[in-house]
């Protein structure tokens, strides 16, 4: 009977299965509970050898080298403080205490997280982290955080790559327990895309907290920092690190800036040092701090207040490390870097450039640079391993100062362009995407604010709309939905408020609201929320569970079905999990410690008459048929 369920249908098959389709078709979503794990995992490679995986292009699955894992990691022979024993013994307060001691710079390697947000759409699985995390913790003990976690990587995980991102942060905390972990918090949006009310905020930050983040960056997607108050407070409540972020836009340095000055700057952080911050992040998500501006900058915020300052940039202008570089001559104590293998365009500067650009001088990090380079061979194999999702920019390119879209925005934008024909308009999009913010009254653009303008670009193109037009015509024009509710104050209130005329012809008979959307929200009664997914998904649902079902709740539910009918296939290797097997293959699969399944491929057969194919395994030298629906 498990062959007609869910995971054969087009729909689910499609990616496009939402809740109504669950409730439409309840006989689909009946999986036997007697699939042990073994014929589960025959089930998922079978599916996926013979339909692909959703969203990849079919095509034979290549060979990959497997991924070196360094064997001789040098362990430093001095004792190291990390910041993560001073967080463990001494508390939050200490730890910006000690990081401003520090003569030399400090780094963070978010090549856990936003380095493959910004390359490779998110996707590196658990299991490709877990094989790494040993080494890192090992190797390049001197980090001040690995920044592992939020973003885009809880809906990713969840939404593609079939795989619970708490589970991530556990294993992965088990690994590395020596080591700041860091997360990226969307303020009052958390981890998801719209408002949430306090108390889920709060409960988020506490469960996050309890399972191992210590370093929370908070931003505000519009720089409001009304909205950031609480999540500082609720971090500040768990005994952990707020480190809030001041999201750069615009250019510093151009004599024309009105908005976004120095003294607008300076402002914003003494305003985040007197609501409890215990670091000041520099969030420069697409890429604008010019070089000199990062030293003018950094000099002024050093002088504005007396926390540690914190840079992330990206590198898509192939000015990086010139940024770093002279951020850390302004003082600047803690920067963001990857590994090289993951390093440069929309990512991060690279840590081992870093560190030759600063050998020999007093700020330089600490770093044994033999371990760093022997852990980047695996990044460089593990990255081929992701090579279909590799769709974005492969040069550095200057354009991002005209246009500024964040990294992580880029190759999302260009994929729904493309989705809906616009493939060829894609430079008259960016072009667009500039005159949209200067529409809005040059507002500050990263998820969620960031897709508005987005959504409002494609529209325009898509419409064959001009700016004079939309002031002209708007009235009679219904725009997209995003744009709407941004103009509604759904957000919150961009820097300056709303340009009063555009936001007329956008709202019409829709009054805007000024107030902060959370404190309207009616509190989450978790409870019930419980009590709600239990009715929905075949397990005890934990407090992690309901959060996320929370946050994403189709996404979630969907987790739910594969999980059930598949059990967990976080430990399979990568290239099998995207693309199956060949015939003849044999793979092995560790579930758990001491239990290996032993897999090969023997044969997959011709479709019968109602499209169904015989799949042919040995498992543990035993011969299996799965039998798999062609949704061909
Ligand atoms: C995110 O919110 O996912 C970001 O990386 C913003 O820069
Ligand atoms: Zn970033």
């Amino acid at each position: 009977p498990f062959l007609r369920n869910v995971i054969q249908h087009p729909v689910f098959i499609s990616g496009d299965a939402k809740t109504t389709f669950i409730d439409s078709t309840p006989e689909l979503f009946e999986f036997p509970k007697t699939l042990n794990r073994g014929n589960k995992t025959l089930s998922y490679i079978s599916n996926i050898t013979v339909n692909g995986f959703p969203g990849i292009p079919r095509g034979e699955k290549k060979f990959y080298e497997t991924p070196r894992i360094p064997e001789k990691i040098q362990v430093p022979e001095k004792t190291i403080i990390t910041a993560k024993s001073i967080l463990d013994d001494r508390g939050a307060d200490a730890v910006s205490e000690w990081v401003k001691e520090q003569e030399r710079v400090l780094l963070t390697d978010t090549t856990f997280r936003d380095a493959h947000q910004s390359l490779l759409a998110t996707r590196i699985r658990t299991n490709d982290l877990l094989d790494i995390a040993s080494a890192t913790q090992e190797g390049i003990p001197q980090l001040f955080s690995n920044e592992m976690w939020g973003g885009a990587t809880f809906d990713v995980a969840y939404r593609f790559l079939n795989e619970d991102p708490w589970e991530r942060l556990k294993r992965l905390r088990k690994l590395m327990p020596n080591t700041l972990f860091q997360m990226l918090f969307r303020g009052s949006n958390a981890v998801g895309y719209q408002n949430y009310p306090d108390n889920g905020l709060e409960e988020f930050i506490k469960v996050a907290a309890k399972n191992g983040i210590d370093v929370f960056r908070i931003f505000d997607s519009l720089n409001w920092t009304k909205q950031m108050e609480k999540s500082i407070q609720f971090v500040r409540d768990s005994g952990k690190i707020a480190e809030a972020a001041i999201c750069y836009t615009g250019d510093l340095n151009d004599s024309t800036q009105t908005k976004y000055t120095v003294d607008y700057y300076k402002n914003m952080a003494k305003e985040l040092e007197s609501l409890g911050a215990h670091i000041i992040a520099i969030k420069d998500m697409a890429g604008l701090l010019k070089p000199q501006a990062a030293y003018r900058l950094v000099n002024e915020l050093k002088d504005a207040v007396s926390l540690p300052i914190h840079l992330h940039t990206h590198d898509t202008s192939g000015n990086g490390i010139f940024t770093l570089t002279e951020a850390i001559r302004a003082g600047v104590d803690i920067v963001d870097v990857a590994q090289s293998a993951m390093s440069g365009t929309t990512s991060q500067p690279s840590m081992s450039s870093l560190y030759y650009a600063l050998e020999g001088t007093k700020r330089a990090p600490d770093l044994t640079i033999r371990n760093v380079q022997e852990i980047n061979r695996y990044w460089e194999d593990v990255r081929k391993y992701y090579d279909i999702f590799e769709t974005g920019i492969h040069t550095t390119t200057t354009e991002i100062y005209h246009h500024q879209m964040p990294g992580g925005q880029y190759t999302n934008l260009q994929q729904q362009a493309k989705a809906v024909g616009l493939e060829d308009s894609w430079d008259k999009v960016k072009d667009v995407y500039a005159t949209v913010n200067e529409m809005f009254g040059d507002i500050v653009k990263v998820t969620p604010s960031s897709k508005v303008v987005g959504d409002m670009a494609l529209f325009m193109v898509q419409n064959d709309l001009s700016q004079d037009d939309i002031y002209e015509r708007g009235q009679g024009i219904d725009f997209p939905e995003s744009v709407v509710n941004f103009f509604k104050g759904d957000l919150g209130q961009p820097v300056g408020g709303f340009p009063e005329k555009l936001q007329k012809i956008i709202l019409k008979e829709i009054e805007p609201s000024a107030e902060r959307p959370g404190s309207l929200r009616e509190p989450i009664d978790f409870d019930d929320l419980k009590q709600e997914l239990a009715e929905k998904i075949s397990w005890e649902p934990s407090i992690e569970d309901v959060l996320s079902y929370l946050m994403y709740p189709e996404v979630f539910l969907g987790y739910a079905q594969t999980h059930e009918a598949y059990g967990d296939i976080t430990k399979l290797d990568t290239p099998t999990f995207f693309h199956g097997m060949r015939t003849g293959e044999q793979i092995e699969v560790t579930i758990e410690k001491g239990k290996t399944l032993i897999i090969k491929l023997n044969q997959v057969g011709e479709p019968n008459s109602e499209g169904n194919r015989v799949v042919y395994f040995e498992l543990n030298g035993q011969g299996r048929e799965v039998i798999v629906k062609d949704a061909s």
